[in-house]
């Protein structure tokens, strides 16, 4: 009866010839696929949680609701509707942060043993950062339509137009992504616990380990455009147990942790060699050849940094010394780089030898 439920209900959303054989293998809800990117997060000027901006990087693609979770989605899934607003395209809500993650445990179980979903994968919450990327999807403006608030309207249903309710998903502009609904209807759950921003740049972040509060985005039905609540930046927090009616969420579809761990293992396999035959290159007494090895070094990113830390112990202290300068340096911070620090390191160490490199 499940699948049966979320294949008619795949069939009602899409409205795009759904139905056929081969539909019956598509996921059973409307995905968009993201590809991975950069983005600067947060947002200097607004509430003191949003800051600071800070570089963001998400290495893998991943697909995300087109719309938030409907209310005939939930209850195919988890056979009940807890619903205020009820309507089977109205977005679910009341749904506490704990609900919705048992709700992409089952729909995962079920999508999987139908194989409407690649081997590996899972539906999840989506990482704040995740989550925050999508609705800006490539604007840096306070609203992904632009900086004026006035046009809110046609992209989001808030307390100026909502009529003090929830309404049936889509139904406002997409952002730039294809995406409804990310600033407005309801909040959306995200996977991470609440905490601060760090204050540098940061690759496939989850936010806290530990925290009190999840956290959720999205402005919603109740509040006003113009008190800042629908901007990509907005961010918002609530116990996991908290249930309102303000409050619903939309899945990510992407690889599972197992997966995760075997594309991993396979890449640092790779780097590992990379990173040997350069190590090796460190000793070379050119300083030409020693500043390419380390800016390719560099190049290779955290992965080569993690090599490096795994890397068996050295018996040239100078080759360790420079180990532990790439170990320390920042990769995004330019006044700190490591070819910046290795150039200070060789010039300082190189002197009774200057005039004799290529510098
Ligand atoms: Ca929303």
């Amino acid at each position: 009866m499940m699948r049966v439920g979320l294949a008619l209900c795949a069939a009602l959303l899409s409205g795009d010839g759904r139905g056929t054989k081969a539909d019956d293998k598509r996921p059973s809800v409307t995905l968009v696929r993201i590809e991975p990117g950069t983005m600067a997060m947060g947002h200097d000027r607004g509430r003191a949680n949003e800051a600071p901006i800070h570089k963001v990087t998400l290495r893998e693609a991943f697909r995300i609701g087109k719309y938030e979770v409907t209310q005939q989605e939930y209850a195919a899934v988890m056979g009940k509707n807890p619903s205020r607003f009820r309507g089977p395209r109205r977005p679910v809500e009341t749904v506490s942060w704990e609900q919705a993650v048992e709700f992409c445990r089952r729909l995962t179980d079920s999508d999987r043993k139908a194989g409407r979903i690649p081997e590996g994968h899972e539906y999840r919450l989506p990482a704040e950062a995740e989550w925050e990327y999508c609705c800006r999807a490539g604007t840096t403006t306070p609203h992904y339509f632009g900086k004026d608030a006035s046009k809110a309207g046609e992209h989001e249903w808030t307390r100026d137009n909502s009529g003090g309710r929830t309404h049936d998903v889509g139904g406002k502009k997409p952002n730039p992504w294809g995406l409804h609904d990310m600033a407005g209807n309801v909040r959306e759950w995200c996977l991470d616990w609440y905490g601060p921003y760090p204050n540098r740049a940061v690759t496939d972040p989850t936010g806290p380990e530990k925290g009190t509060k999840r956290v959720f985005r999205s402005g919603d039905w109740y509040y006003r455009a113009e008190t800042g609540c629908t901007m990509s930046s907005q961010r918002g927090a609530h116990l996991p147990t908290y249930a309102h009616y303000h409050v619903g969420f939309r899945v990510v579809l992407a690889p599972g942790k197992a997966l995760l761990a075997k594309r991993k293992a396979d890449r640092l396999k790779k780097v590992r060699r990379q990173v040997e035959a350069l190590v090796k290159q460190l000793g070379d007494r050119k300083y030409a050849t020693r500043e390419r090895a380390h800016k390719r070094i560099e190049a290779l990113g955290a992965d080569a940094r993690e090599v490096l830390r795994a890397f068996p112990e050295q018996t040239d202290p100078e080759i360790r010394a420079r180990i532990q300068l790439i170990l320390e340096s920042s990769p995004v911070d330019k006044k700190s780089s490591p070819v910046d620090k290795l150039v200070a390191h060789w010039a300082a160490a190189a002197g009774p030898r200057r005039g004799r490199t290529s510098r």
